[in-house]
């Protein structure tokens, strides 16, 4: 292709961009939109699956058949999350095993957040109200992403993230609300997520690498920053209501700016967690390639079944 029909070729792309148009799978896009957008929703996919580790720890020490059930419940849309995802991804031209590959070499990164150990049943209530939280405040967005399969997505995905933001929270109410030993579990919970989950949003916008090109292409349509002043905003009043304390002395109400200021967060330790430092990511992996291992008869077979079954259509056919 000579160089003036790629110039006119991305004119037209950022034409459409600029008019809110969807780029779909088939469609000119520039290799580097192609190759964000198989970094950001491969790691979106890989943090779904990886994500489902730490609450399944809960699962047969669920209190109740009802909590049993609404967990299992959260954990398996999580899975279908992901699989959404790795579906998006493949349209851009990888495929799933490249993708698998990538997560278990460590090429491909997930979410910070799960690299934490979920020590207690108020993990579970912590974990659905503020990651879930933080990842619906993050999602939203994404429903008006510009590339299709991505944006269409995001719309299932957030519906069922609100589900499990509110069976968190409605754990988190229900143990504020028991005995003073639940009451210090929840507190607990909360101390040790609160930090964490408001890292989960990414780097500050001064130290995010790809947020300006990302919003230029509406694959990003808030930065990290505005994200992260969203769900401090709006988690504050929801822990005052439950009488839990936000673990933040410096936390305060800004009458000017219609905002909560906040402070804490330990950069350093996010990105030990991001370089594969954190207290359980040597765990998450090994979970991870185990299952793809334990697996590979179950691929094996289904891929004899169908090589069979198309052999019986060629002897039929000829
Ligand atoms: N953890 O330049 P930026 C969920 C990396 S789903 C690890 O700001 P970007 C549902 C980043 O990749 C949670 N790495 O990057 C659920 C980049 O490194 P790279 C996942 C992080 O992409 C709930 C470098 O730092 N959600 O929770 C993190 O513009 C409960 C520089 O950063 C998504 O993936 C991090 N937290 O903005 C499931 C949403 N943050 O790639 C189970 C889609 C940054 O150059 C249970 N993703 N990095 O090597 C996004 O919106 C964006 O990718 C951000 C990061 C906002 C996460």
């Amino acid at each position: 292709m000579s160089e003036i029909e790629i110039k006119n070729l991305e004119q037209q792309f950022n034409d459409r961009i600029a008019n809110d148009e969807k780029i779909e799978p088939k469609d000119w896009m520039p290799e580097k939109y192609r190759q964000t957008h198989i970094r950001q929703i491969s790691q979106h996919a890989h943090s779904e699956i990886v994500g489902m580790l730490p609450e399944a720890n809960w699962i047969t020490r669920a209190p109740s058949l009802k909590r049993k059930v609404a967990l299992l419940a959260k954990i398996q849309d999580e899975a279908g999350h992901g699989l959404y995802l790795y579906s998006a991804c493949e349209t851009l031209g990888i495929s799933r095993e490249e993708l698998y590959e990538q997560l278990h070499s460590g090429k491909a990164k997930y979410s910070s957040i799960f690299n934490y150990p979920t020590l207690t049943w108020a993990d579970m209530g912590a974990i659905g109200w503020l990651v879930d939280g933080a990842a619906i405040i993050n999602q939203v967005p994404l429903c008006s992403t510009s590339y299709g399969p991505y944006a269409r997505a995001m719309v299932r995905v957030c519906k069922e993230e609100s589900f499990h933001q509110r069976q968190g929270f409605q754990i988190m109410m229900t143990l504020a609300e028991g005995t003073p030993e639940q009451k210090a579990m929840a507190q607990d919970a909360l101390n040790r997520w609160w930090f964490p989950s408001l890292m989960m949003l990414g780097p500050t916008d001064d130290a995010s690498v790809h947020t300006e090109q990302s919003m230029k292409w509406k694959l990003k349509r808030k930065t990290n920053d505005e994200l992260r002043q969203q769900f401090v905003d709006q988690t504050v009043p929801q822990a005052t209501m439950i009488g839990l304390t936000i673990p933040d002395p410096s936390l305060k109400w800004n009458e000017k700016t219609n905002h909560y200021e906040f402070d804490g967060l330990d950069w350093d330790e996010f990105w030990q967690v991001v370089k594969g430092h954190g207290p359980c990511n040597k765990d998450r992996i090994d979970a991870r390639k185990n299952a793809w291992s334990n697996g590979k008869w179950v691929r094996d077979a289904a891929m004899a079944y169908a090589d069979k079954e198309s052999d019986k259509r060629i002897q039929q056919a000829i």
